[in-house]
């Protein structure tokens, strides 16, 4: 009731200080003088994204006093500084109708809200309303760390981010067919398969900057299999190859044998493997060196073998 009363006196005397009051005044319904009401839907919204410089446009007459408001705070009255903020600041040029903007530097979220461009017309005291809305990009803060897991193994990735509007998450495995999945911060893979090994993409969206993404890398172990076991025919005296190719993760460890006996490198025999395949090369074949060759691949999570035969005779092929 005591600001009613001063709102009057306001009006009545046209006081340039009672006269911000009023103004303030004018956020409440039911402190608006008869015939004056504030339309809501006439508010000016300012978009403005973190960290850059937003403009509060407000334009007076020739001669006519301004006032900038925070909310129910007093920022500047007319040129004078109320506000302690040093990124506040009045932009305003001389001209007919005269400007009288309020610019904030380094916008942050916390200065979201509702800002009053105060002119101080005896007759018609008029606020514009402008509401300022700050927009975050988005930020993924936290992602899982790359895994190795074995093959149907139970899989939970996560990723969370922040930003205003609060950004939607999505993943993606990279792979050629660059599959989507179900949105959400969890990404859940049940009875995880070697076909899902690999990158996946998280990417945080929302409407004021470009998404942010980041990757998880998923390992999948698994035993190996022989998948190609090749042997070429040769006559005495002659250089055999002996290859043998499997897959595995991680890459497997070779062995060769013959028969019951492990072939060790040296005496004209030369082991040579390349992460999923190895070598066998026998030079100067001999009667006592032809017969059945294994190859056996291991690595932690199990091992497997293939047996083939050398034979005398060229140009022959096994698979
Ligand atoms: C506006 O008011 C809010 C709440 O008091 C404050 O956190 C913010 O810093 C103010 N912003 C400006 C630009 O005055
Ligand atoms: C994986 O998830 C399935 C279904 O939720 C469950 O039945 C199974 O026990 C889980 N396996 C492991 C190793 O946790
Ligand atoms: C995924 O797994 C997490 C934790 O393991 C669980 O909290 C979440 O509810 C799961 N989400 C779905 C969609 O299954
Ligand atoms: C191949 O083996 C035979 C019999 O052991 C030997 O006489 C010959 O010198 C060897 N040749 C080469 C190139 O090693
Ligand atoms: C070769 O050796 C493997 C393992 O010792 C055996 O299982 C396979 O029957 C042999 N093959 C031939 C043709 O002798
Ligand atoms: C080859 O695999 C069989 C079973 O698949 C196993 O019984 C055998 O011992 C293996 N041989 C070698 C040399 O590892
Ligand atoms: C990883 C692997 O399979 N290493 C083998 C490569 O070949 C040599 C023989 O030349 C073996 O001793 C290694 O174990």
């Amino acid at each position: 009731m005591d600001i009613m009363i001063a709102v009057q006196d306001a009006c009545v005397s046209g006081q340039w200080l009672t006269a911000i009051i009023f103004s303030l005044c004018c956020f409440l319904p039911s402190c608006l003088p008869a015939g004056q009401t504030v339309d809501l839907s006439s508010i000016e919204s300012v978009v403005s994204r973190q960290g850059d410089t937003a403009l509060l446009r407000c334009y007076l007459l020739d001669g006519i006093k301004g006032a900038w408001l925070n909310r129910s705070n007093i920022l500047f009255a007319g040129n004078d500084k109320w506000s302690v903020d040093p990124r506040v600041s009045i932009v305003s040029s001389a001209g007919d109708k005269h400007e009288y903007s309020l610019q904030i530097q380094k916008v942050d979220v916390g200065d979201d809200g509702l800002y009053t461009c105060s002119v101080q017309s005896e007759r018609n005291p008029r606020p514009k309303l402008l509401n300022l809305i700050v927009k975050v990009p988005p930020k993924i803060y936290d992602i899982s760390s790359d895994i190795t897991v074995n093959e149907g193994s139970n899989v939970s990735l996560i990723c969370t981010a922040s930003g205003k509007p609060e950004p939607s998450i999505s993943w993606r495995h990279i792979t050629p067919l660059a599959r989507k999945h179900e949105s959400g911060e969890y990404l859940n893979i049940t009875g995880i398969t070697r076909d899902q090994a690999g990158d996946y993409e998280c990417s945080a969206l929302n409407d004021i900057a470009s998404p942010d993404t980041k990757t998880v890398k998923v390992t999948v172990n698994f035993a190996p299999t022989i998948h190609e076991m090749k042997s070429q025919g040769v006559g005495l005296g002659r250089t055999a190859l002996l290859r043998c190719e499997a897959i595995a993760v991680p890459f497997p460890i070779f062995e060769w044998h013959k028969g019951e006996k492990r072939i060790v490198k040296g005496q004209g025999i030369d082991i040579k493997n390349l992460s999923t395949r190895s070598f066998l090369t026998v030079n100067n074949m001999t009667e006592d060196r032809y017969g059945n060759y294994t190859c056996v691949a291991t690595n932690k999570l199990g091992s497997a073998n293939a047996s083939v035969p050398l034979i005398q005779e060229a140009a022959m092929m096994f698979c």
